[in-house]
């Protein structure tokens, strides 16, 4: 049987070239291999505050982008989580065999609460929501940055400990985590992972920017001192950085990349990081154009449920037969 893939990029900022890299370039190189299962976690978008008109937006707007990358809206199940009534039903029972030490360890529930005087539970809980999301649909693999895999090891303990339980009822998912680019890092605070919803906008490459917001932001880029360009994410994270995101965008491996900037200054690797990514993401953008003014976010999303809502309805009735809901 073809293995399954799941993952989902929030909707809860403009998509940045972080998630690209962690996320959807994973799909795009395994999409051929694997069934994949690619949603919008809309749900997991309302741990904080969001206006519920730009999240609607946006909601089609990731779907879009997922198309204009390359996904294949026809080969993939691509859906929205709201949109299946089963994730949040699964997570209740999954959070009634979750512990609170373990979700306490969540380095990004950490980050996310860090100096807040309000947190709201669902931010402490979503990993469980997350756990859910991937168990309904049985997946085999869930590509993700280095940030979110804390949060498929949680899945995985949580898999196992229903299994050990009930009996083996779910698959115990794995994490992909790309070799080059599993932690883009912030352009202004390199020790950071770049975010969408940073409050600095100079401080991502959101893949709508335009050319002149690329340039400009990864020419004030914050390298470190010295000024001669090699890999060393320790002592040089922001020229690392640099180095890893040329390489990405120009599908050069590291080695090929160090090589090419031998003997190069930061301001020489600063402007040709620049330039590659005004190709890769002007042509994203015109194709992306495109995609918004067919009707094919839509097709895709309708079509995505369907398939999506059988599969997870008999997970869910399974489970919640083996944890005695209902009636038998
Ligand atoms: N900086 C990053 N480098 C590599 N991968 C990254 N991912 C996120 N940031 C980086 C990966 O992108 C996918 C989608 O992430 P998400 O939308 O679930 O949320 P996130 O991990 O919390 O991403 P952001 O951009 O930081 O969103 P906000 O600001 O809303 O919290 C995942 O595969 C993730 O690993």
């Amino acid at each position: 049987m073809t293995k399954r893939l799941l993952t989902g990029l929030q909707p809860s900022g403009e998509l940045t070239i972080g998630n690209f890299c962690g996320g959807i370039k994973q799909i795009l190189d395994y999409q051929r291999e694997y069934e994949v299962f690619l949603f919008v976690p809309d749900m997991h978008s309302i741990t904080v505050p969001q206006d519920p008109e730009t999240l609607h937006r946006r909601v089609r707007e990731i779907v879009g982008m997922y198309l204009a990358c390359g996904v294949s809206g026809e080969a993939n199940h691509i859906y929205i989580q709201s949109e299946i009534l089963e994730h949040a039903n699964l997570s209740w029972i999954l959070e009634c065999h979750s512990y609170m030490g373990e979700l306490s360890r969540m380095t990004q529930f950490k980050a996310k609460s860090d100096g807040k005087k309000e947190i709201g539970c669902g931010l402490f809980t979503y990993p469980i929501l997350m756990a859910a999301d991937i168990l309904l649909y049985n997946a085999d693999c869930v590509p993700t940055g280095a940030d979110q895999k804390q949060h498929v090891e949680l899945a995985r303990n949580i898999a196992q400990r229903f299994n050990a339980r009930y009996g083996e009822t779910f698959v115990v998912p794995e994490p992909l985590i790309p070799k080059l680019g599993a932690k883009i890092r912030d352009l202004q605070s390199p020790d950071k992972k770049m975010s969408k919803s940073t409050e600095n906008k100079k401080a991502s490459i959101f893949l709508n920017d335009t050319e002149k917001d690329i340039r400009k932001k990864i020419m004030s880029a914050v390298t470190d001192s010295g000024d001669s360009v090699y890999f060393d994410e320790a002592n040089k994270p922001g020229v690392s950085n640099l180095l890893t995101i040329y390489s990405v965008f120009s599908q050069q491996t590291l080695e090929q990349t160090q090589e090419h900037f031998q003997g190069a200054r930061y301001g020489d690797l600063k402007k040709e990081v620049a330039e590659v990514l005004v190709e890769f993401l002007t042509n994203l953008q015109s194709k992306y154009a495109a995609v918004m003014s067919s009707g094919e976010v839509d097709e895709v999303l309708d079509r995505g449920r369907d398939y999506a809502r059988e599969i997870a309805a008999q997970t869910y009735d399974k489970v919640r037969r083996l944890v005695g809901f209902g009636r038998v």
